[in-house]
């Protein structure tokens, strides 16, 4: 399937950090079945109501925080992959959470930004925050209020980092989709560029993803069993 100097991309979803306590968005208990997109996910949305929107992050933020929240062996075997791999190796997440960071992934993207960063519309400056933020949040660079948003893109803004991206699936020889349904574009395309480029593809979900038959190969379950053990397959046969 790959040989140890082939290069590796890797996507991760909400799926990824289910087990570890984090919320998914589109199962039938997720976070879009409380509340809708046009509410708290544009930037027309925080135009019309900064303070809900802030509130819903806020609430996100403090669930990450907790320190019940860790990352589980699926977030620890990508980043032993990561460390062990002799070829090349890329980690895109569309996830907000640091669980990747804080299990030791280090090549690695966040195309929909970070729940722990805020930017500052005045001075554009990015500042880790893990604190709640609203109007009356104090930017960290230019001392500025009500300027302060999460640093995470909404839907109807660019994602982060896409050309590195592209290249990379462009180059890739395997790629290896975990715990995203397929639904959100340009996240959901990267199957089709990578296929398109002669990579073997594969899906590790607990349920066939919208996009599953666009993958060459896939294996159902959680992700804290089947990545772990597609990881194992990979280093086993370096
Ligand atoms: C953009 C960040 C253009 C903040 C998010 C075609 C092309 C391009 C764009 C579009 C297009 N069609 C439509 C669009 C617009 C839109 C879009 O895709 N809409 C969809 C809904 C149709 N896309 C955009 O707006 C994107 N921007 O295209 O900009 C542009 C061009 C020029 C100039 C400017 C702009 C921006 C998209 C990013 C939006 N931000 N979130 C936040 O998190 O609040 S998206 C949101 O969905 C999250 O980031 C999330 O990561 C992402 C994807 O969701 P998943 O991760 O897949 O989660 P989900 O719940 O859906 O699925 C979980 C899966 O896990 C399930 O399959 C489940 O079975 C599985 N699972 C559950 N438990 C487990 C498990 N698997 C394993 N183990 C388990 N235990």
């Amino acid at each position: 399937m790959i040989d140890s100097k082939g290069s590796i991309v890797i996507l991760t979803g909400a799926g990824i950090s289910r087990e570890s306590g984090l919320e998914t968005f589109r199962d039938k208990d997720g976070i879009w079945s409380r509340v809708s997109v046009d509410e708290v996910a544009t930037p027309e949305a925080f135009e019309r109501d900064p303070e809900k929107v802030h509130g819903f992050y806020n609430a996100r933020r403090r669930g990450l925080l907790d320190p019940a929240v860790q990352p589980n062996p699926a977030h620890l075997a990508l980043a032993e992959l990561e460390r062990r791999w002799p070829g090349e190796f890329l980690l895109v997440t569309q996830n907000i959470d640091d669980l990747h960071e804080r299990a030791g992934s280090e090549k690695l993207i966040h195309m929909h930004g970070e729940l722990l960063k805020a930017r500052c519309l005045s001075c554009g400056e990015v500042s880790a925050w893990r604190e709640d933020m609203g109007l009356e949040s104090r930017c960290p660079a230019c001392g500025e209020t009500a300027c302060l948003r999460v640093e995470v893109v909404w839907f109807g803004e660019m994602p982060f980092e896409m050309e590195a991206i592209y290249d990379a699936l462009e180059a890739c020889d395997l790629f290896l989709s975990i715990g995203t349904s397929g639904n959100v574009y340009p996240a959901a395309g990267f199957v089709q560029a990578a296929g398109a480029a002669g990579a073997w593809t594969v899906e590790l979900n607990l349920e066939p993803s919208a996009g599953h038959s666009l993958f060459d190969e896939a294996r159902y379950g959680p992700a804290s069993e089947v990545a772990p053990a597609f990881v194992k397959g990979l280093l086993d046969a370096i």
